[in-house]
């Protein structure tokens, strides 16, 4: 039987295991990428990993999300990765050149290879035919150490695209599509490839747009086929010599298939709290908006940026929204600047901003008290944009900019035919913001910078024999990190400062249980379903170890997630019954006996609720490597272990 395109990469990189579904593989990684918000803690961990040099065909530490700076603490975080990465053979993209995701589809993605960021958003390079994978800063650190990435072999989801898009209607539109029909659980445990007549009308930035918000799938990847346009997009960018056709085998087996028809599509909106509370457009038309924001991972290339400055073109921004413009990089900014759209953007009362994450992840540009903004971003959790009672909308670029300057939910298909953009056959290629790296034998020259906002990671302990505690904390379905650990202005500035970030743990849900939980010398978190979806941030698991979190117990994880508890030594456990959640409240008095043990070898253990006399069976679905993890108190230990 053939492969699809995503099992075909795998096979290339496997290292260990068999490429059976939800069987544990291991993966040579080609290339890595970080960003700052989760960079400082991956390279403090690549140093304690007494690592010389990077051992990746390429590696680039990118600052795009605290450019803030409200404070030195950011600026300090940058200069050490800035002096940490030219020690170790990484590439540093400098502030200014761009959002992580962005500039690697531009400058470094390859069709065929492997990539894992520590970025949830990271499979965007599936727009170019790259395995690409959000993974915890431990995870990356480890790979750029030369070491294995280990997942659970992926079921394969197709989705076939027939026809092709309307006029206003966006890539945005294909993957809030797929969305609604798959849901934000939908892509647990799987890659989605995308297949199909329709692929060959998509751009490679349109197709990125698509297997960016995979992440908001829950899936492991997304991934296009390189073909013809992407061949085109390499050229552009100037390394056509990177490409490699890569399409699925023929009689390639599926586990599920979809067809969406671009043709038939209308623009889509993703209602508040959730990626996939999707509605059309015209459902909603002639609400009131007060902000609009465009940019972001998702939605930040020259097309969509060409797409709105033709229809902000000679008009003005309505009196009552507040617009923001995020470029995506460097190059789409320059681009903007030369062919003169950009002064379009401006002349129509655009608030430009850098080319950085800036308002996606709650750095500015917080909406009023209970304001309703439309995001061309991923995310709509709550208060993630920094105002609690905010509604917001994720949209396309072209919903976005037609309900600027009408003030209200417009669906743009209602103008008729939309104005044709002119997309440059060759892009504006200046590579002077990547710094590289000095030689290996020069590495000891270089004094690597530390502020005093870098502060001691906290280390886990082996597991106790019997686990006897409080429930300290009960949620329920689909907790983001953002639950777990807020980002926005005020918090993103300590990630590299555990002690304080915990001042800011599960505050959305519940704002004393900081406090709580030091007082109380942590204890067992109970969740619902898709617990510890969205970023790939392991301070959700740094930081409730820090609070004396031993074990959580869920329905269900998310992927990125449950690797990085077990990265820090937090045990993740299952109820066999999800119906069990009921017999547990919070502030219980719960208990596992044997506890060790069952990390140790058991698949199943007994959790009693010493408070009422109720019990639930758990399940520990681990690998012998990840028990061994669990078993010296997190990766870290482990490692030193191994050695
Ligand atoms: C996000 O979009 O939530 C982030 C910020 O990019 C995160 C990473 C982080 O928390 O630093 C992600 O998606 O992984
Ligand atoms: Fe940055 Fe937002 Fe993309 Fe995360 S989702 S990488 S915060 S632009």
């Amino acid at each position: 039987m053939g492969y699809t395109i995503a099992q075909k990469i795998i096979k290339n990189h496997l290292i260990s295991g068999e490429m059976v579904v939800g069987k544990e593989i291991g993966l040579k990684i080609d290339q890595t990428l970080t960003q700052d918000a989760t960079g400082t803690m991956a390279y403090l961990q690549f140093e304690a990993m007494g690592i010389k040099r990077v051992k990746t065909e390429l590696s680039v530490a990118y600052i795009d999300h605290n450019t803030l700076q409200a404070g030195f603490e950011n600026a300090d975080d940058h200069r050490y990765i800035q002096t940490v990465t030219k020690k170790h053979g990484v590439r540093f993209s400098r502030p200014g050149n761009g959002i992580c995701h962005q500039v690697h589809l531009e400058r470094f993605s390859k069709p065929g290879k492997t990539l894992i960021g520590s970025d949830s958003h990271t499979p965007t390079a599936g727009g170019i035919g790259m395995l690409g994978m959000g993974a915890g800063g431990l995870d990356v650190a480890v790979a750029m150490g030369g070491g294995t990435y280990y997942i659970t072999m992926p079921k394969m989801i197709r989705v076939n695209l027939l026809g092709k898009l309307s006029d206003y209607v966006g890539a945005k539109d294909v993957i809030l599509e797929v969305l609604r029909i798959l849901g934000v659980k939908g892509g647990v445990g799987a890659i989605v490839e995308y297949g199909g007549e329709g692929v060959k009308t998509l751009s490679v930035p349109q197709r990125a747009t698509i297997t960016n918000m995979g992440a908001e799938l829950g899936a492991t990847s997304s991934i296009f086929p390189s073909d013809e346009v992407t061949k085109a997009f390499l050229k552009a960018e100037g390394r056509e010599e990177d490409f490699v056709e890569l399409s699925s085998d023929e009689d390639a087996s599926f586990d599920a298939e979809y067809t969406v028809d671009l043709s038939a599509l209308k623009p889509l909106t993703a209602c508040p709290h959730s990626p996939d509370n999707v509605k059309k457009v015209s459902e909603l038309s002639g609400m009131k908006i007060n902000q609009i924001c465009i940019g972001s991972c998702t939605n930040s290339s020259m097309q969509d940026m060409l797409t709105v400055a033709q229809i902000l073109k000679g008009k003005t921004v309505h009196k009552d929204v507040s617009l923001s413009i995020s470029p995506g990089s460097k190059q789409v900014y320059t681009m903007l600047a030369e062919c003169g759209a950009l002064a379009d953007l401006i002349n129509a009362g655009a608030r430009i901003l850098e080319c950085a994450c800036g308002p996606c992840i709650g750095m500015g540009f917080s909406p009023q008290s209970a304001g309703v903004s439309l995001r061309t971003f991923n995310r709509n959790f709550l208060a993630r944009s920094g105002t609690a009672d905010a509604q917001v909308y994720l949209v396309s670029p072209e919903t976005a900019a037609v309900s600027a300057i009408t003030g209200v939910f417009t669906d743009p298909t209602t103008l008729g035919v939309a104005p044709k953009i002119e997309m440059p056959t060759v892009f504006k290629i200046n590579d002077n913001l990547i710094e590289l790296p000095v030689e290996e034998s020069k590495s000891d020259e270089v004094v690597v910078e530390r502020g005093p906002n870098i502060k001691p990671i906290p280390v886990g302990k082996a597991p106790e024999e019997n686990l006897s505690c409080e429930l300290i904390l009960k949620v329920g379905d689909d907790i983001t990190t953002d639950h777990i650990m807020p980002a926005g202005t005020k918090v993103l500035p300590y990630r590299s400062n555990v002690p304080k970030l915990s001042e800011f743990c599960f505050t959305v849900c519940d704002k004393d249980f900081p406090e709580r939980a030091k007082a109380k010398g942590g204890g067992v978190i109970l969740g619902g379903m898709n617990y510890g979806q969205g970023s790939s941030r392991e301070h959700a698991a740094l930081v409730p170890l820090y609070l004396g979190i031993k074990a959580v117990v869920a329905k269900s994880f998310a992927r990125i997630h449950v690797a990085n508890l077990i990265n820090f030594g937090i045990v993740p456990m299952t109820l066999k019954n999800p119906e069990d959640y009921e017999k547990f409240a919070e502030g219980d008095c719960i208990g596992i006996e044997n506890f060790k043990n069952a990390v140790a070898e058991q698949s199943h253990a007994t959790l009693v609720n010493k408070t009422t006399g109720a019990t639930a069976e758990l399940c520990l679905q681990l690998s012998e490597r990840q028990r061994a993890i669990l078993l010296a108190g997190g990766r870290l230990n482990y490692t030193k272990q191994e050695r």
